[in-house]
């Protein structure tokens, strides 16, 4: 039995965290039946989510759930990429996942109005007279974790530049295909599929839907995945 530990559907997104969602689209392409729950962060095995339990086996990163069900399950995620395709699409993953993911945070995080109805219900179940005091330590951690990393560091118009730059990435590789892998998904539509939809997640104010915009393939392809990833809705 697999158990897929993450967070709730919220803001109209599958999970919050695009890491969750890249992971159960890999449960789905693997065929393998899951079920998914919230996790309790004190139990990952990495301090992050998603984490997997598989038969009593646990295993922390989407990328390592990846490699677990590559291997346990002999699953080719890549099945009909040429090296070459297979090789820039591990890097465009690496993208989302290292330097977009970064952009989402900050648009959620550190602009007021996205966190008052985004991340702050992350603290609903804080006790009410230190609450205050924890936002305000976790604010202060992700200040310096965007500063470090170096999103932090950048203005506004450099923001967009960057996320132009991505975006027309992104879409140069699903130019004339329906899925990154062409006909039928591969593993990385999981992860682009997962980053481009949560920077383009309406529920936000944010820059990415402009910029998007000049690249129609992205939400012809958010709006494709979702549809066959999660016909419920
Ligand atoms: N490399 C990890 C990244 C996972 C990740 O950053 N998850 C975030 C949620 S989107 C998290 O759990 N953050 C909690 C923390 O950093 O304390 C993966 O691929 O699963």
């Amino acid at each position: 039995m697999i158990i897929l530990y993450g967070a709730a559907p919220m803001w109209g997104l599958p999970d919050p965290s695009p890491f969750v969602t890249k992971a159960e689209i890999l449960l789905k392409l693997a065929g393998q039946p899951y079920e998914k729950r919230p996790a309790d962060f004190r139990k990952t095995p990495k301090g992050k989510i998603p984490y997997l339990d598989d038969d009593g086996t646990l295993v922390p990163d989407s990328t390592l759930i990846r490699a677990h069900l590559e291997r346990k399950y002999g699953v080719d995620f890549d099945s009909g990429l040429m090296p070459y395709e297979a090789g820039a699409l591990w890097a465009a993953e690496k993208m989302c996942e290292d330097h977009l993911y970064w952009l989402m945070i900050l648009e959620r995080w550190a602009h007021p109005a996205n966190f008052e109805k985004g991340p702050k219900q992350f603290f609903k179940a804080a006790p009410a007279l230190i609450r205050p005091f924890i936002v305000w330590m976790v604010h202060r951690r992700l200040k310096k974790t965007l500063h470090g990393q170096g999103i932090g560091r950048f203005t506004e118009a450099e923001r967009r530049l960057l996320v132009d730059r991505a975006f027309r990435a992104i879409a140069a590789l699903l130019e004339g295909r329906a899925f990154a892998g062409g006909d039928a998904p591969c593993g990385a539509d999981a992860t682009l599929f997962a980053f481009v939809q949560g920077l383009l997640c309406p529920h936000f104010e944010s820059m990415c839907p402009e910029i998007a915009a000049r690249y129609p393939v992205l939400d012809a392809y958010v709006a494709r995945m979702r549809a066959r990833f999660y016909p419920e809705g």
